[in-house]
């Protein structure tokens, strides 16, 4: 369904951004504010969008394709302005016209709230998967929640985290739409009364539950150069119209009301800003039966009007992929749904169910793992209890009869056990598939952490490597390089990211990496520019830029990377000739706010940076850059600058990272352990062009398992180590004292869980290396070219291409 979109000449745009100024904003363009011009032209590029939006539902009506629905409790869609110019083919023309009307393209759509509808790599997966969707053509939307607060603004007050509330909703958010007629009830709490029916089966009546209005925003999924446009539909939660509430004269039931409309609101209140241990707070379990619930009655009321067949052929119209088990009540909801409402049996609704489901898995670590007290959802949920319980007792009960082999198994795979529900049980039982992230991730599932239920069902199990969407993280966020590759080998990447690989013909060439060195410094300049305007802090262009950015975790190890920092120092000033490569060190990170081991490795962070920017005997060979609020928007303006991406997480412990394929496909080298996705970089670009050190997965484990490893020993061996430690425990740093003492004592009494200190000298060894690559431009260039090549790999839409043949089996529209 091919049809142009109506093209504008730059002047066309002028005139028609003049005239929104004027209609909408009630301004004149010579007044107009930079936000003046962002709504103006937010507003033209909905029009644009909106015929193509209504086109390609219309389009589905019709065809009545399989459709696949992406739950997630997170989507980090970033800031849209751009990337739909962009989609749509006008981002060029538009910034010429903003340009040609005296503004700045660049602070135009910085006007942007950037919402922070999720934590990191998770969330942000779902935006990407949902942009690639739509631009392969497949019918495929997003159902999530629309958080009045999202992820915390941070600052550093003293080099401490702290957390400031994000109302991004303050001023209208332009690509919403309130869709009050498409509401839907979900229903809490109550009792569950038992009938039994004429022929003897069972009716199940849920009564007195707690009523929730659950309105849907939906918002433009836009698809690049191909008319189509898909739907995120965010739920928000508001308290159902009732007439009391007009009538009500008594004071004191009226100030009821309010409070219980208060406790209502709540549920889409804010977004837990947590990312890799969950609490078992009932207000996130309340907020994901919320999602789930409402969104399966909008998909089974879509699916009654549209295809008008009963229930029993779902399986063949409808996939609910779930990211994580976030929302894995989708399992016990359907099955009510489907016997309660529906009239099926438990054996029908149970085949229905689990050919709907599929479950993605983002963790091995154990605290991620989700677990609720069941007396908690019992009391929240009365009928969904009743039913996981019973989903429990068949599985265990299977497995008695049907694999004895697995019989002493049954305690650590039940999916009730110690009086709690473990949903990541609860999701495989119930879906037809199970993916990891990453190879190795999906490997470690299979043979260690699911390792029964692999045996108990091999055919579910498959690895869906995660991926980014280039058109936002090459094509926006980096044009210079963008227009150099398709000068070069013309415009057909694009749409086939894995002829980035025809780049591999100018891997010599001379004035081709010529104009990548010069992109890059571009690049560096501009975050410099930056750098110097948040924080007053002048860094060299020169200088290696070497990012680690994403969440703050142990397991993450931004704390090796910070003693590397704190070593160069302690060499520096024991040698103040040493010839090193010039390194400006550049952090984003925000820790859960609860974490508070990762706020201590915060503030060491930012105690370091700021004694090493103002020592003069460092002569600016070393800059410590901790840029603060790090999310969506900070991304695309460091990332096109980095020259060295760090990935040094435990290894065994990232399930893939997305961070690692970004850089790469901005031309960065990763140093990186072989964990996640690095390990599928590194087989793409060969390992010269790439910095690969420390311990394996497979060390990791038997360490865990025997116990071997004592920190303590190189402690006593390793002198740049213990110098390191003597000053966190109260030591001289350049001419200050600096106190960490938790971190000396968690290190040496926890015994280092994360191995830091036993990968410290392969870190620092494989950085020097580093530090000598980088002086020789040419082949650092060649090599940071071989990583672009090798990037279109990464592009979501392989990934979705792999899930819609493997998982969802649709059809592209
Ligand atoms: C769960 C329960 C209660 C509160 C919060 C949560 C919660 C929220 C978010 C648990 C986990 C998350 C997010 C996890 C996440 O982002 N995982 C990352 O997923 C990426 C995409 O697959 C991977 O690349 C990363 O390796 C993985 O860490």
């Amino acid at each position: 369904m091919k049809k142009t979109l109506t093209k504008r000449t730059i002047d066309e745009l002028v005139d028609e951004i003049k005239s929104k100024v004027e209609l909408l904003r009630g301004t004149t363009i010579e007044n107009a504010t930079n936000k003046d011009i962002y709504y103006a032209i937010s507003s033209i590029v909905n029009e644009e969008i909106n015929k193509s939006w209504t086109q390609t539902e219309e389009n589905y009506k019709q065809k009545q394709p399989k459709q696949i629905y992406y739950l997630s409790m997170e989507f980090l869609i970033g800031r849209l302005v751009e990337s739909n110019l962009l989609n749509i083919g006008l981002l060029k023309e538009c910034n010429e016209a903003i340009v040609k009307l005296g503004y700045s393209p660049e602070d135009i759509y910085a006007q942007e709230k950037d919402p922070g509808l999720g934590n990191g790599g998770l969330g942000r997966l779902a935006a990407c998967f949902l942009e690639s969707m739509a631009s392969l053509s497949y019918p495929g939307h997003g159902c999530g929640i629309r958080y009045r607060y999202g992820m915390f603004e941070q600052r550093f007050i003293n080099g401490h985290q702290t957390e400031l509330p994000d109302y991004w909703l303050k001023e209208e958010y332009p690509w919403e739409i309130r869709k009050a007629e498409e509401a839907v009830e979900v229903h809490f709490g109550g009792e569950v009364h038992m009938f039994k029916k004429r022929n003897g089966s069972l009716e199940f009546r849920h009564e007195n539950t707690d009523k929730v209005l659950a309105v849907p925003y939906d918002v433009p999924v836009v698809g690049y150069n191909n008319q189509v446009v898909n739907t995120l539909r965010m739920w928000s939660a508001e308290s159902p119209a009732v007439e009391s509430d007009l009538q009500t004269s008594h004071t004191a039931q009226y100030y009821h009301h309010l409070e219980h409309n208060r406790s209502i609101e709540q549920i889409s209140g804010f977004l837990y800003p947590d990312d890799s241990s969950y609490e078992g707070k009932i207000l996130r379990i309340r907020q994901q039966y919320f999602l789930v619930s409402a969104s399966l009655k909008s998909i089974l009321r879509e699916y009654k009007q549209n295809v008008r067949r009963s229930l029993a052929h779902l399986p063949e119209k409808v996939v609910i992929q779930i990211n994580d088990t976030h929302p894995s009540l989708t399992v016990p909801e359907l099955m009510r749904i489907l016997m309660d409402e529906e009239g099926f049996g438990w054996e029908k609704a149970w085949e229905i169910t689990s050919n709907v489901v599929a479950y993605t898995n983002h963790t091995t670590l154990s605290e991620a793992l989700e677990k609720w007290p069941k007396d908690m959802i019992k009391s929240l949920l009365p009928r969904l209890y009743m039913i996981i319980d019973e989903i429990n007792e068949r599985f265990c009960q299977g497995i008695w009869f049907d694999y004895p082999e697995l019989r002493d198994k049954i305690p650590e795979m039940a999916i009730i056990a110690d009086d709690q529900i473990h949903m990541a049980r609860l999701a495989v039982v119930g879906s037809f598939s199970v993916n990891g992230v990453a190879k190795l991730h999906t490997e470690i599932l299979k043979k260690q952490e699911m390792k029964n239920f692999y045996a108990l069902y091999p055919e579910k199990f498959n690895n869906k490597t995660n991926g980014i969407t280039h058109r936002r993280w090459l094509m926006q966020v980096n044009p210079k390089l963008t227009s150099l590759i398709t000068e070069t080998i013309g415009p057909r990447w694009i749409s086939r990211p894995n002829e980035l690989t025809n780049l591999l013909r100018y891997s010599k060439d001379r004035p081709f990496l010529d104009k990548l060195g010069q992109i890059k410094r571009a690049n560096k300049e501009s975050l410099a520019n930056f750098i110097h305007e948040k924080t007053g802090i002048v860094v060299d262009e020169n200088s290696i830029f070497d990012v680690q950015i994403k969440r703050l975790h142990e397991y993450k190890r931004q704390l090796l990377n910070i003693f590397h920092v704190i070593h160069l120092y302690n060499e520096l000033k024991n040698h103040p000739q040493l010839d090193i490569t010039p390194r400006t060190f550049i952090f984003g990170a925000k820790a859960a706010p609860g974490y508070y081991f990762a706020k201590e490795i915060i503030k060491l962070i930012n105690t370091v940076a700021s004694i090493v920017n103002h020592d003069p005997e460092i002569k600016g060979k070393l800059k410590v850059i901790f840029l603060e609020n790090y999310n969506v928007s900070l991304a695309e303006r460091i990332i096109p600058a980095a020259d060295l991406s760090e990935q040094i997480s435990t290894a065994g412990k990232e399930a893939s990272g997305t961070g690692n394929m970004k850089m790469m496909m901005n031309g960065a080298l990763t140093i990186g352990t072989l964990d996640g996705a690095n390990i599928e970089i590194k087989n793409l670009v060969g390992d010269p062009n790439i910095f690969i050190f420390g311990l394996q997965s497979e060390e990791v484990f038997e360490y865990y398992r025997t116990g071997a490893y004592v920190a303590r020993d190189i402690y006593n061996t390793d002198e740049r180590i213990a110098d390191i430690m003597n000053q966190l425990n109260g030591g001289e740093f350049g001419s200050q004292e600096i106190e960490f003492k938790d971190i000396y004592y968690h290190l040496l009494y926890n015994n280092d869980p994360y191995f830091i200190l036993k990968d410290f000298d392969a870190y620092t060894e494989t950085q020097q290396l580093v530090d000598q690559e980088y002086r020789d431009k040419d082949t650092w260039l060649s090599k940071s070219l071989i990583n672009i090549a090798h990037s279109g790999k990464f592009s979501s839409d392989r990934t979705i291409q792999e899930y819609a043949n493997d998982i969802w089996k649709i059809q592209k529209q």
